[in-house]
């Protein structure tokens, strides 16, 4: 199955896991990350990330997803943006990998990701959709997983939409060589 792009509340996902855009305390923030902790139950989810302790950049951790619909969260922390010159597409690249792998790992066989970094870590959407659906892609090449990309914002459907267009025309090219 392609990667489904939706617009969507992700606390609303019925997925197996769904993932958090999180921070490497792994504490309750804003964004995602504080509906996900409201609608599982801030202070259970606050025991089990606590019991974790922190998280890299770049890096994922896995919990249950307690009073959620969905078994599993997968915490992922983003990285903040810094105008490009930081490494911030490798380590968001690396948090889509890292949670897939997680997901494998954990026999998860559908999963739903915010837009990682796009929101309060600042990253402009354009590359944050780009690396998304990049690394998405070249997972569900060997994959069976149903992956959804939920966004917040209707008005971003199109413009990712755009990305994933640009991100395919790449892909195309880089196979003819
Ligand atoms: N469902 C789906 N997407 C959402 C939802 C929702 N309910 N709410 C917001 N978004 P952000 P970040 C979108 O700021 O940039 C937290 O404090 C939002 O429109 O949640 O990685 C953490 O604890 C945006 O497109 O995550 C960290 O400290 C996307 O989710 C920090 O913010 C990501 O925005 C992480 O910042």
């Amino acid at each position: 199955m392609p990667l489904r792009i939706v617009c969507d509340d992700i606390t609303k996902m019925r997925t197996d896991a769904i993932v958090n855009a999180a921070n490497e305390r792994l504490a309750m923030g804003g964004g995602v990350c504080g509906a996900i902790f409201a609608a599982a139950g801030a202070e259970t989810l606050a025991r089990a990330c606590d019991a974790i302790g922190h998280c890299a950049t770049g890096d994922a951790v896995i919990t249950s997803g307690f009073a959620l619909p969905v078994k599993h969260v997968i915490h992922a922390v983003g990285p903040v943006w810094q105008g490009g010159h930081a490494c911030e597409t490798d380590l968001l690249a690396s948090c889509y990998y890292h949670s897939l792998r997680l997901a494998e790992e954990n026999a998860i066989t559908s999963i739903a990701f915010p837009l990682i970094s796009a929101g309060i870590y600042g990253m402009p959407k354009e590359i944050a959709l780009s690396v998304a659906i990049m690394q998405i892609n070249r997972f569900l090449e060997r994959s069976e997983m149903d992956v959804y990309l939920v966004l917040f914002d209707r008005a971003d459907l199109s413009l990712a939409d755009e990305c994933r267009n640009r991100v395919d025309a790449e892909c195309s090219k880089r196979n003819e060589v």
